[in-house]
């Protein structure tokens, strides 16, 4: 049972609603030409007389750079710069997506002061590629070492600073709590996380003039990142142009503004050539930072049949020595049970790394890993079944917020998922399944993702021909965004999804947020269904009241359908022909979702501006958020201690699918990560200085076909008007949220080993 051929009654909310083409499996628009070979990604852009950048970085953990000796790499041949913190041209200093604002007046990507292993201190210019690697080989850098406190699992980083905007507090956490017979506390461990998209950053920087900046470079926020270039480089948006039509995955690396981007449009302007440059796999480590290692501490209460009375959550997680990142450990335990009695505390601890950032349901992620864990350890201790008590604890409204839920159709999930699992012929008690060496575990978790707002603008042009383009500055990573909006269009404008075509990943297109926190789909559908409508709205003025339309004076509206416009079908006439009659070859609207009280010039600006305009918007008074329940069986050989996922059922709320297709591939997508994330990823760090040793592929291990079982994903979801115009919630990480303690539960299933740590590693098991 797939999410694409489920039972009338769930799996396809979406398809059942669906009259029109939203809500419909459709094939992906951009599939042909990625199968054939014909979507260009940034680094393939044929930009003639290319230049070639190659980074050069910190071996040190910390400490100052003395001198560099550029000398043998500047003679070497071929080479036409040698970039270090003494000839760069400076920038204006821009924040990034947390608002942290490098020092100072001014901004060089290069530094002297050594903040952590892998910073970006030179870059060689070359006409070649093996030309500029092999100059870079050649740069003497000395340094004058200072103490590295790589991780926070040094002892010398301390407790770290606290992040009172993430504490939350409701009732009594401290007590007293006659009627808690039970209380359970334990610690939940998670290791630095990389984002390893198989398409490493990159770009191709092209000065056209001066003052014009072009830059192919893989994006999950276009907008945004055409704005940090015109900032850095103190230009008029407008003179920038970032394209990015194809990006090879981000998971929350590529939003935002990184030195070697700065590097290479420093190179590019001062050489006034377009120069290119590719960042190594191992450089990718280095860029980004990925999500950081994490700690937390729960401790809950609860009655002695079940119901929570208490939770209290001390989380850390480590930020970098230069920077702030808080990874918000309690966004699930804060939400996803009845707690009338609630704590919730994080610091978070400066080490010497890159700055780490979102990272695949940043905060979730983890949040969940402790919470689920946490909850089956008590249904344990309780001699519940994990479900139940579950069951018992689920919330008639947001604890958090006291908003209402917009929809939560979590028991729904249990039901279906549990049932399609055969979660009731389970054996609680652990080690009592087996199938010769291998010992059986079963075990489940929920997973949730918020819904966010903000604001999208989108262009719909109807042609001559009757075909229908849509535009619009958003991204598709290979999650669905070109396909999902044709639908849209063609839903409104009543033309097959063949006859639109998407533009997207131009910074010249209308305003899109960034694709981050699982909320371009709903936000850029309701863009472009607006716009759509206003689109149709015209063509039907234009047909009754243009002096030339044929249309003119026809009954009081007219229908537009299948590239016709008429009052009735048998009298319409194509859409070519009334533009033609009316002195016109297409017609184009554009139109924004922002709320009507915001639109003026500098309100537009703000909106638009400030991170995806979060926050900005009226606030919701419902809580909205996608859920979901996984039920995962695990086989563990008894004597090697490898653990293979067997199986997983999952269930998901995410409201209205615009395409049940895309949608289970990202539901499936998530939880093959989620399986990487509970039995695979670890970032490894030297503890000496930070060097990252598993900065490669073969290290850095994340799931592959091997390690992924048969996977149902099915949708319980129905349309959800009051979390977003069209009935979505969010899709994109919610698979991921939950899988690696469901699996966690299994193993300790399986095993009676509870593992707080993850990845489950056969070190641990043995
Ligand atoms: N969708 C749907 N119905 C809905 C909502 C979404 O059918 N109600 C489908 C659409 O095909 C849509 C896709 O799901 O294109 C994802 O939609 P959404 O949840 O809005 O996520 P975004 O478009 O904002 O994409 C970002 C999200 C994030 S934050 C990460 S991290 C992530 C993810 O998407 N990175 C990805 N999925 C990824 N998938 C791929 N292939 N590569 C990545 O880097
Ligand atoms: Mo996703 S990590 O919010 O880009």
């Amino acid at each position: 049972m797939s999410l694409t051929d489920t039972p009338a009654k769930y799996g396809s909310a979406a398809d059942t609603e669906a009259t029109g083409p939203l809500g419909r499996v459709a094939i992906r628009g951009d599939g042909g030409l990625k199968v054939r070979g014909g979507a260009t990604y940034a680094l393939e852009q044929s930009v003639e007389n290319l230049l070639h950048c190659v980074l050069v970085q910190a071996t040190i953990g910390a400490g100052r750079v003395v001198s560099i000796d550029k000398a043998a790499a500047e003679a070497a041949p071929g080479v036409r710069l040698v970039l270090d913190a003494e000839n760069s041209l400076a920038l204006k200093p821009m924040p990034d997506f947390f608002g942290n604002t490098p020092p100072g007046d001014t901004y060089v990507p290069f530094a002297r002061d050594i903040r952590f292993n892998g910073e970006l201190v030179a870059a060689v210019v070359a006409d070649t590629l093996e030309q500029a690697r092999a100059a870079a080989a050649l740069i003497e850098i000395s340094y004058e070492e200072a103490p590295a406190v790589p991780t926070f699992a040094d002892e010398r980083a301390g407790e770290g600073r606290a992040v009172d905007a993430l504490a939350k507090e409701w009732g009594e956490p401290d007590g007293p709590h006659a009627e808690a017979g039970m209380r359970f506390a334990a610690t939940y461990e998670t290791p630095r996380e990389y984002n390893v998209p198989i398409e490493p950053h990159g770009l191709i920087a092209h000065w056209e003039a001066d003052d014009r900046l072009t830059i192919y470079e893989p994006t999950q926020w276009i907008d945004g990142t055409a704005r940090n270039y015109a900032g850095w480089f103190d230009l008029p948006f407008d003179n920038v142009r970032v394209l990015s039509p194809f990006i090879g995955g981000g998971f929350g690396s590529k939003a935002q503004g990184l030195p070697h981007s700065a590097a290479a449009a420093i190179a590019a302007k001062m050489l006034g050539r377009p120069v290119k440059l590719a960042a190594t796999r191992p450089q990718t480590f280095t860029a980004y930072g990925g999500r950081p290692a994490t700690r937390q501490t729960l401790t809950l209460s609860a009655t002695k049949d079940g119901r929570l009375v208490s939770l209290e959550h001390d989380a850390f997680s480590e930020t970098s020595v230069y920077g702030t990142f808080a990874e918000t450990l309690g966004v699930v335990t804060k939400m996803m049970y009845a707690v009338p009695n609630f704590r919730s505390r994080q610091r978070i601890v400066p080490v010497n790394t890159v700055l780490p950032g979102p990272f695949r349901a940043p905060g979730k992620n983890p949040s969940a890993f402790a919470l689920e864990c946490a909850m089956d350890e008590l249904a344990i201790e309780l001699g519940l079944d994990p479900v139940e008590l579950r069951r018992r604890n689920e919330p008639d409204h947001d604890f958090e917020t006291g908003k209402p839920w917009s929809s939560r159709r979590l028991l729904q999930c249990y039901d279906v998922a549990g049932e399609a699992f055969g979660w009731a012929k389970r054996n609680p008690a652990p080690r009592s399944m087996r199938e010769g060496r291998e010992l059986i575990g079963w075990g489940m978790a929920v997973g949730t993702h918020p819904v966010y707002a903000a604001p999208g603008e989108a262009t719909v042009r109807v042609l001559s021909d009757g075909s229908v383009e849509v535009l619009s500055s958003a991204i598709d990573m290979g999650t669905g965004t070109y396909t999902i909006l044709a639908q849209t269009a063609a839903e409104v404008l009543g033309v097959p999804v063949e006859k639109v075509s998407v533009k997207l990943g131009d910074s010249r297109l209308g305003r899109a947020p960034v694709a981050g926190g699982s909320q371009l789909a709903n936000l850029m559908t309701a863009a472009v269904h607006k716009t759509a409508q206003a689109a149709r709205d015209e063509l039907i003025t234009l047909g009754l009241t243009d002096p030339n339309s044929p249309l003119r004076g026809e009954a009081n509206t007219l229908l537009v359908e299948g590239g016709t416009i008429g009052a009735s079908r048998g009298g319409a006439i194509g859409i070519g022909e009334l533009l033609a009659a009316t002195g016109r070859d297409h017609l184009e609207v554009t139109r924004d979702t922002l709320p009507p009280a915001e639109r003026s010039a500098e309100e537009r600006q703000r909106m638009f501006s400030t991170l995806a305009g979060r926050g900005s918007l009226p606030e919701a008074t419902v809580s909205k958020h996608s859920f979901c329940a996984h039920f995962i069986e695990v086989r563990v050989d008894e004597d090697f201690g490898t653990v293979r996922v067997a199986r997983v059922v999952t269930a998901l709320d995410a409201g209205r699918l615009y395409n049940p297709k895309l949608a289970e591939s990202q539901f499936k997508g998530g939880i093959v990560m989620g399986i990487g994330m509970a039995l695979l990823e670890e970032g490894v760090t030297d503890p000496r200085n930070g060097r990252i040793l598993s900065s490669n592929l073969a290290d850095y291990r994340i799931a592959t076909n091997a390690d992924v079982p048969e996977i149902t994903a099915i949708s319980v979801g129905e349309p959800d008007y009051d979390a977003t115009p069209l009935g979505g919630k969010a899709v994109g990480e919610l698979a991921i949220v939950g899988v690696a303690p469901a699996i966690a539960n299994a193993v300790y299933h399986a095993t009676g080993k509870r593992i707080r740590r993850l990845p489950i590693t056969l070190e641990s098991l043995l």
